[in-house]
């Protein structure tokens, strides 16, 4: 059948179970944009900024396991995705995104609009293509969602010339993939895995430590099988929280600069790490000379560039974590290890996860609620801050796929198109963004996609007027010099909420908190933003400094450090129709550490 490269594209998108695009148009990509007006089964969604596309792409991708697809024009469109394929590649996130380019005949000379995409995101993408010859397209489609999904998961980009899109040519489909440099190894050594398990058998303290690769390869169920046969404390990383429920009680939340201290401290007690699909990120490790100095190490990973890369490894295994640790539950013996647990409950009694008690409303608390309203089936996607943190430490998330983040590039501005894209990619599901003042600014025109397509999102803004991670930072370590982290020049929330058509509440008091999110709840055709004013100068704890070592773990803030002289609930802190009562405008007293 003779085609356009443009109906090709879709054709083969479609082959590939495509059913939602996020995209933006533009000179390069018309002829890919009349096509999918001929293709009533994709839906494409208009976003309002390419950034916000690829990261709707990702969401949808780690809310359903499928891979995501983002649409741009070429030069300023293209260039706008480098954030969020930046941002997946870190966290191996299975996004194809299709950029428009210039003519080939035009391409290296300075055309308008155009940009070097594949040169730019080459060491940002799993592999990217230029399509230079039309009968390439649809092999090309076909090995870009191969080479998305497979393996370690991660970004491609396919760069397709406006000529190309026009031209005609003889379109067969592709029906498989075979590309004989990349056979990713899915199954693990049978050596390998025999020796892990004698490792486990002979273990005094061992210790799950469970990354976002388990929850990549949906191996929740062998997780959970491990961890219960050897009786064994498990931990997880801020991508691997779900892959084991956290209300567990084999459950350590998470580890690591802001994890548990009792994971913590397990961590550095145990005598054999087992680490499943995680990568020994440095705000796990800390100083990694330091961390786990009596453990053997079994390193289970897809991606053999993993093993080895931060720590030495006793037993590597490289594949599919799933598969491998469906072998191993078959050949360990089941060691039991009762005084290892009795000893890791006493340090979970201890240590627990606090924050204030003291009339005070605290993003904490809100966090908490947001758990129990949603019976904690909701799927809890976060921005990057003080907020991300607390979602990690109070959400307790129950299954894989509901804590949808960005851990490895740490993006701001990621939580609201990401939301967008998981309640796409999963309508059923109640959907909550957990964001700050700070990170909301950052992609918030995608509030009118949200408004637009009726999601009732529930835009959860713990509203500290301040930069707070990077707040707590100076406070920390540069004596409370505050540069450049006051929002208290903000827009009304509410009010912004209220053009974009969405639903808004704020809230002052820990007593609003429910209502609040149970009003949220109720509204079912459109987002609804709430506004939480949470103390202004709380942090996270406890903290690792970073490269520091357990050793430095501080809990709770040391008395002498509470900064005494910035919390006030100013009258023009609040905007003067705000549903505040004169009780709830009152001062109230500085958040200090119980
Ligand atoms: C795009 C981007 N720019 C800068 C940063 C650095 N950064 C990390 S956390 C943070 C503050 C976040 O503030 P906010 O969203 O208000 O959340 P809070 O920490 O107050 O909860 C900043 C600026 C980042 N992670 N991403």
């Amino acid at each position: 059948m003779r085609v356009k490269g443009s109906r090709a594209l879709l054709e083969s998108l479609k082959r590939e179970g495509v059913d939602t695009i996020f995209g933006y148009p533009g000179g390069a990509v018309i002829p890919i944009y009349d096509m999918i007006y001929q293709f009533p089964d994709i839906r494409h969604i208009l976003v309002r900024h390419e950034q916000g596309a690829g990261h709707m792409a990702e969401g949808y991708a780690l809310a359903t396991g499928k891979v995501g697809v983002c649409l741009a024009t070429s030069g300023p469109g293209a260039t706008n995705l480098v954030t969020p394929l930046a941002d997946a590649m870190m966290d191996s996130v299975p996004i194809v995104a299709i950029t428009g380019q210039v003519r080939s005949n035009l391409i290296g000379t300075d055309a308008f609009q155009e940009a070097d995409i594949t040169g730019i995101t080459m060491p940002i993408t799993k592999h990217n293509w230029l399509v230079k010859d039309v009968n390439q397209l649809p092999e090309i489609v076909a090995e870009a969602f191969h080479v998305a999904r497979s393996g370690r998961p991660g970004p491609v980009l396919i760069d397709i010339p406006r000529d190309v899109s026009d031209a005609e040519f003889e379109y067969t489909p592709v029906e498989s993939v075979d590309i004989p440099t990349y056979k990713p190894t899915t199954r693990g050594h049978s050596v390998q895995i025999k020796r892990a398990a004698e490792l486990i058998d002979q273990a005094k303290k061992p210790i799950l430590y469970v990354g976002g690769g388990a929850n990549h390869a949906y191996a929740f169920n062998e997780v959970r099988e491990l961890a219960e046969k050897i009786n064994t404390p498990v931990t997880t990383t801020l991508k691997g929280l779900g892959a084991f429920p956290e209300t567990h009680p084999l459950s350590l939340g998470m580890l690591g600069m802001h994890g548990t201290a009792y994971a913590n401290y397990a961590v550095s007690e145990c005598d054999l790490l087992i680490a499943v699909g995680a990568r020994f990120d440095d705000r796990v490790t800390g100083k990694v000379a330091e961390w786990v100095p009596n453990a053997k190490i079994i390193h289970i990973d897809i991606d053999p560039a993993e093993i080895g890369k931060v720590l030495l490894a006793d037993v590597p295994i490289v594949g599919d974590v799933k598969a491998i640790l469906t072998e191993l539950n078959k050949v360990v013996k089941g060691k039991q290890h009762p005084e290892w647990v009795s000893q890791i409950n006493k340090l979970k009694q201890d240590f627990p996860l606090h924050y204030p008690n003291d009339g005070v409303l605290h993003g904490q608390y809100v966090i908490e609620q947001i758990g129990e309203v949603s019976n904690h089936d909701a799927i809890c996607v976060t921005d990057v801050g003080q907020h991300q943190m607390w979602a990690a430490q109070f959400f307790k998330c129950e299954r894989p796929r509901q804590f949808v983040t960005s851990g490895g590039l740490g993006t701001m501005g990621f939580g609201l198109p990401a939301a967008i894209g998981a309640q796409f990619g999963a309508p059923d599901k109640p959907v909550f963004c957990v964001t700050g003042d700070g990170s909301i600014q950052m992609c918030i025109q995608e509030l009118m996609v949200a408004t637009i397509y009726k999601l009732p999102i529930k835009i959860c803004i713990l509203n500290n007027q301040f930069l707070g991670m990077v707040r707590q930072w100076q406070e920390l370590f540069h004596e409370n010099r505050y540069s450049s982290v006051d929002l208290e020049a903000s827009p009304d929330f509410v009010k912004l909420a209220e053009a974009y058509g969405a639903h808004a509440i704020r809230c002052f008091k820990p007593s609003g908190v429910r209502a609040a999110l149970e009003e949220a709840m109720s509204i079912t055709d459109r987002p609804t933003v709430l506004d939480f004013r949470i103390s202004k100068e709380e942090n996270v704890y406890p903290m690792i400094p970073s490269g520091g070592t357990i050793h430095q773990m501080v809990v709770q803030r040391p008395p002498d450090m509470v900064p005494l002289d910035s919390y006030i609930a100013s009258e023009t802190y609040m905007g003067e129709d705000d549903q505040a009562t004169q009780e709830e405008k009152e001062t109230v007293p500085v958040p200090r550490a119980k």
